[in-house]
């Protein structure tokens, strides 16, 4: 797959915000400061997409991307501690609000290729399977390891995610590593999506 043009599209602070898709929406998540916004911008191919920070907790909404054929929706990340608890369960009740309304055709959940998962990914990845929602994990900042210890570095993510190696993509937001293999993972989506947009879901929980 190729990305012709990408666009920002619209922010959704609530319910009543979220876009109603008429192409796959897939959902970047992940926990604050992670890489997501990055990610988004190197699938883009655009340095300034989506807003990154040094400084974590920085995307507040549901930020919507418009990719030509599929709909990227950037999410707060989660688990920043210095974080008001007013402004903590104001997060979590949108991430309920957005998944609940039931338009997420994949998710790709981010996590650190360097890190164990935190008690809020494990959460995470908990709440996709309970809610049988396909997902891939991006291991972002492949560039700060080895190039050897990427591999093993992916598989200890597989484990801790309890998925397979197949299922985890590394990829790096400054050397572009993966994007490849992200726009394949992207392309298998949008298929699947248009052979049958309202059983995304179940077709790909039975493959
Ligand atoms: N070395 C390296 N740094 C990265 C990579 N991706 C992101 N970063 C850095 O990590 C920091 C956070 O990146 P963001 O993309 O803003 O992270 P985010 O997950 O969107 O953060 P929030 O919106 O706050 O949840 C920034 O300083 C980025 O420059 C990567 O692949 N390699
Ligand atoms: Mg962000």
């Amino acid at each position: 797959m190729v990305i012709k043009e990408a666009r920002f599209v619209t922010s959704a602070s609530d319910r009543k915000g979220f876009v109603v898709p008429d192409k796959p929406l897939i959902a970047v998540c992940g926990k604050s400061n992670v890489g997501k916004s990055s990610f988004i911008n190197m699938l883009a191919g655009r340095a300034k997409l989506a807003r990154t920070s040094a400084e974590p907790g920085r995307t507040r909404l549901v930020n919507y991307f418009d990719f030509g054929e599929f709909l990227l929706a950037d999410l707060p990340g989660y688990g920043y501690a210095r974080v008001p608890k007013g402004e903590k369960l104001r997060w979590a009740k949108l991430l309920d609000d957005f998944f609940a309304c039931g338009a997420v055709a994949h998710v790709f959940a981010l996590a650190d290729i360097r890190h164990e998962p935190t008690a809020d990914d494990k959460t995470m990845i908990e709440f996709l399977y309970g809610t049988r929602t396909p997902f891939t994990v991006i291991a972002t900042k492949a560039d700060k390891l080895a190039k050897t210890r990427v591999k093993d570095a992916a598989r200890r993510v597989a484990a801790a995610f309890r998925t397979g190696e197949g299922n985890v993509i590394a990829v790096s937001s400054l050397t572009k590593r993966g994007r490849e293999e992200v726009l394949a993972a992207v392309e298998g989506i949008c298929e699947r999506f248009r052979e049958a947009p309202e059983e995304e879901a179940e077709e790909e929980e039975l493959g």
